[in-house]
């Protein structure tokens, strides 16, 4: 029996920015990925022309984008920082475009509250925060006087050390204190409960074992009531178990992203967006009806 679909976190609970909801219905969420960069682990420089950018953003809203990412920093390990500057000439242009033309959720992956404040002023509405707003103290005033989304990630160290040597007592236990512990900044700072999504940081700090382990056990990161937000999309761990680099890791992705919401993921970070979203569908579906079954089975 599964012990997740049933403990999962309802996404009606996720109330975003300009009181708008975003709600999950039948399936957990896609947020497809758009990298404005030159470095990202996997498809770096394609997209940093912003009409490029752009364009790709459109096309994965066709395939079934449910909230599109754009990020303008790479946070794989090791990557150089984006001075601020070239992260708001990166980013803001293709937001404001992208706010013109759809009325999907956009998010903005940043760790700099500036970015973000321009970001949600060209028209954002979620602030994905891979610091969990430790990484600039004017974050959590920003997203609160916004009223935005936030995703508050887990990360054990930084990009620049994350990976050097990632040590945990007990892997799950922590990314849940430390969930507590964000929520409780993030709440004084006068963020609604209700707008923050969780992510346990796949990659991120995390050796091998502990990303398993944490995928594994995703229901029990799902008790503090908060959405989570899972990203493995052609990750290193991935490339590890198949042995193959990120251009060919779609299939470890596909498995990774079906379990993710079978043990209880409420929005899914990829880059095949058209692909993605037939496995989350399918997986989804699959665990309703075990559901539903179970139900009958008891009555
Ligand atoms: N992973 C990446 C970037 N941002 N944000 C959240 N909330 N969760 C994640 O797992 C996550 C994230 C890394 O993936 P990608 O953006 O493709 O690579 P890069 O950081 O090299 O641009």
């Amino acid at each position: 029996m599964s012990t997740s679909s049933s403990q999962a976190v309802s996404c009606k609970t996720w109330l975003v920015a300009k009181g708008r909801e975003v709600t999950c219905g039948e399936r957990p969420l896609v947020m497809g990925i758009v990298n404005v960069t030159d470095d990202s682990f996997y498809d770096g420089g394609r997209y940093l022309d912003s009409e490029r950018a752009i364009a790709h953003a459109i096309e994965l809203l066709e395939q079934g984008a449910d909230i599109l990412d754009i990020g303008a920093e790479s946070s794989r390990p090791d990557a150089h920082s984006v001075k601020e500057e070239d992260e708001l000439g990166r980013v803001v242009p293709v937001i404001a475009e992208l706010a013109r033309r759809i009325t999907v959720p956009i998010s903005v992956d940043t760790t700099k509250s500036r970015v973000a404040q321009a970001a949600l002023d060209a028209g954002a509405s979620i602030v994905n925060d891979v610091s969990a707003l430790r990484g600039d103290t004017a974050m959590a005033s920003v997203v609160a006087r916004s009223g935005a989304g936030v995703v508050l990630m887990h990360m054990q160290g930084t990009p620049q050390t994350m990976q050097a040597a990632p040590t945990y007592g007990e892997v799950v236990a922590e990314v849940a204190q430390f969930f507590k512990e964000r929520m409780r900044v993030a709440m004084e700072a006068g963020i609604a409960q209700m707008n923050i999504v969780l992510d346990p940081g796949i990659g991120f700090g995390k050796l091998l074992g502990h990303n398993l382990e944490l995928l594994n056990r995703l229901p029990e990161l799902a008790m503090l009531d908060r959405p989570l937000l899972v990203g493995v999309s052609r990750k290193a761990f991935i490339g590890q178990l198949v042995g193959r680099s990120a251009e060919y890791r779609e299939w470890g992705t596909a498995a990774a992203v079906a379990l993710a919401v079978d043990r209880g993921a409420r929005v899914l970070r990829v880059h095949d967006v058209g692909m993605m979203a037939d496995v989350v569908k399918v997986a989804a579906a699959i665990g309703a009806a075990a559901s539903s079954g179970r139900k009958a089975h008891d009555a």
